[in-house]
């Protein structure tokens, strides 16, 4: 058993798998009326392998122009974010030690070639309250370090239903998306994996 870094926590298989359905459920009706898109890095304009929507009053969007940021509106859209489903606050209470509710969550969709960077998660004003972040679908190689980039790392798979909260310590840990495993699930029909990352933005 490798030992994680301080205030990172893995809790495998904590969504059994009808509550991992109802979740896909409630998260296909997100998506409806908030469609994935494809972001795009500050400055360069690249395009993310991973395509993202959000929920609740505030989403992380990035594009070319204004960079990572926090917004009310869908930027393909421009309509308000759709709430937080239910089932997704009841899982923050449990597992996040706040009392504070989450005011963000992002929805990232990996397909079998999409990966995500080393970085911190650092846009909000609240960097004490933990992020509670939930993996669905395919496996992934997961990776996490400390709060300062190019030291140590330990990689783990995450599996659906698995969940990982960064809180105290951990709230700043670098952490990245090195691979997705793919047909490692016959959870969602066509494939891929599904992170949602719930986050208090707000103070
Ligand atoms: O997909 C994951 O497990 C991590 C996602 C992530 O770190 C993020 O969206 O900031
Ligand atoms: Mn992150």
């Amino acid at each position: 058993m490798q030992v994680l870094p301080k205030g990172v926590r893995h809790i495998p298989g904590y969504l059994d798998r009808p509550r991992q359905e109802a979740l896909v459920e409630s998260i296909r009706d997100v998506v409806a009326a908030a469609p994935l898109y494809v972001p795009e890095m500050p400055k360069t304009g690249k395009p993310m392998s991973v395509r993202m929507t959000n929920c609740g009053s505030l989403g992380w969007v990035t594009d070319r122009e204004r960079g990572y940021r926090y917004q009310t509106h869908h930027p393909g859209t421009g309509k308000p974010w759709p709430p937080i489903p239910d089932v997704l606050i009841h899982i923050w209470r449990a597992v996040s030690a706040s009392d504070k509710q989450p005011d963000a969550c992002l929805v990232n969709f990996y397909s079998a070639d999409a990966r995500m960077g080393l970085h911190q998660d650092r846009d909000e004003r609240d960097l004490e309250t933990a992020v509670v972040s939930i993996s669905l679908g395919d496996s992934c190689l997961f990776r996490v370090g400390g709060r300062t980039r190019g030291g140590k790392t330990v990689s783990f798979r995450l599996e659906s239903g698995d969940v990982v909260v960064l809180g105290g310590e951990g709230r700043l840990a670098f952490h990245g998306v090195d691979r997705i495993y793919p047909n490692t699930s016959t959870l969602l029909k066509n494939g891929g994996r599904l992170n949602l990352t719930l986050r208090r933005v707000n103070l």
